[in-house]
């Protein structure tokens, strides 16, 4: 076995919920309040991952996290039977289903010691999110244990927010070659609080040991997070030599593109125009929310979500695109309509580690048959729906943690209950 990609997908938990909590991401707080629907959202989550199994590509997973989160709200000096109604949603956020927010990760050809560094992301902006952290970095220390190839790193401390590889790209030449890692940050949202600072950013390029001259710290256009791109990945995303991006996602794009060209010459820009998709429809439609992968046939994929062929400007782009002679060959469909409706697209749901799937703990990793045997956990145990009154509800939370115990006995996770 070689190093080769592996997306962990985060399997969205019983406690999945319209709570309208993250300020800057539109579809949060469009949909706050609505009914969601946690058994659906979790299979429409496995069905992604089987389709991108069908392709050929690496699969593992990640857990969902204890949801209520007593011993966060101890910490608060409350509990689940007190806590004042502005605090109780944070505490029930199934938040950690987006992956791509739980880590940065830099490959072993990038880091001075030749191993993979992670470090886990702080996600400090958001109160429902700033509990994540020590239940990912236990979950990244045991699927990553082997000290002789991988790094798990704490977060980075003190008041500067990270959010971890949503707001990272790796270009290289292909995924085992030395890469180009780029950080993207932010310095103004108008309205909209910014998510990730640069400090974070440069701490994680120190950490990781990479090369200062291969790494690059890119601002995020004000005009894309004040359109809703609290994240990068929602405007942007990279694959080996491919950028594509919406041509609104910079603060200074010529001269991003014009270091990128230089330390990788390479690099193919693939930009849409903001005169053939406005940045509202590219946030609404989640189309640089895709996961841009390389098809094991040669030649690259773009799985984008079902909204994306919803939106006329999108699919009209989209249709032009594959018609011509670019880099991206072919297109593909899912449906992640529960997690969408909360701003998390296909590319929100994973996290992209370059390794050896040898060399991961194998209870992380997928194959069809495991994929069968989640779905019937949450077939059986998953709420089939929950109306924002029900977090009020004891039974409720019952059936979240009991739902919650049996997914990992099942994946012979129990040692992380
Ligand atoms: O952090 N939504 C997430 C969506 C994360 C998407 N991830 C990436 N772009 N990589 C967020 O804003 C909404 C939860 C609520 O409103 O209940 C939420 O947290």
């Amino acid at each position: 076995m070689s190093m080769r990609e592996i997306n962990f997908d985060g399997i969205i938990g019983p406690s999945h919920n319209y709570s309208g909590l993250s300020l800057g991401n539109v579809a949060s707080a469009t949909n706050k309040g609505l009914v969601s629907h946690p058994r659906a959202a979790a299979l429409q989550g496995l069905e992604k991952m089987r389709h991108n199994l069908r392709l050929g590509l690496a699969q593992g997973v990640l857990l969902p996290h204890r949801r209520p989160d007593r011993a966060w709200l101890a910490e608060l000096g409350t509990s689940v039977e007190d806590v004042p109604a502005s605090l109780r949603p944070a505490a029930f956020s199934a938040s950690a289903m987006w992956a791509a927010n739980a880590a940065t990760v830099s490959p072993a050809p990038d880091c001075r010691d030749g191993r993979t560094h992670l470090t886990v992301a702080n996600l400090r902006t958001m109160a429902h999110r700033s509990h994540e952290w020590p239940e990912t970095l236990a979950q990244l220390r045991l699927a990553f244990a082997d000290d002789a190839r991988f790094a798990v790193h704490a977060p980075v401390p003190g008041t500067f927010g990270d959010e971890g590889a949503a707001n990272h790209m790796r270009l290289c030449a292909s995924h085992d070659a030395q890469g180009v890692e780029v950080f993207v940050y932010g310095q103004r949202g108008g309205a909209f609080p910014v998510r990730q600072h640069v400090e974070a950013s440069r701490a994680v390029a120190r950490i990781h040991g990479l090369d200062p001259e291969r790494t690059l710290f890119v601002c995020q256009s004000e005009a894309a997070i004040a359109a809703g791109a609290f994240h990068n990945d929602v405007v942007a995303v990279a694959n080996e030599n491919v950028l594509f991006a919406h041509e609104q996602a910079f603060e200074d794009r010529p001269s991003f593109y014009a270091e990128l060209k230089r330390l990788l010459p390479e690099v193919e820009i693939v930009e849409v125009p903001a005169a053939a998709v406005s940045l509202e429809d590219a946030i609404h439609s989640y189309l640089f929310n895709a996961q841009l992968v390389t098809l094991p046939e040669g030649g690259m994929g773009l799985i984008v979500p079902e909204e994306a062929r919803d939106t006329p400007s999108v699919w009209g782009w989209l249709g032009q695109m594959i018609a011509g002679n670019g880099p991206i060959r072919k297109l593909f469909v899912v449906d992640v309509r529960q997690s969408m409706a909360n701003g998390g697209g296909p590319a929100c749901l994973r996290l992209r580690v370059v390794a050896d799937p040898a060399d991961v703990d194998p209870r992380f990793m997928v194959d069809e048959a495991k994929l069968d045997r989640i779905a019937a956990v949450i077939a059986r145990d998953w709420p089939e729906a929950i109306a924002p009154e029900d977090l009020l509800k004891p039974e409720i939370s019952a059936q979240m943690e009991h739902a919650r115990s049996a997914l990992y006995g099942a994946l012979e996770l129990s040692e992380l209950i």
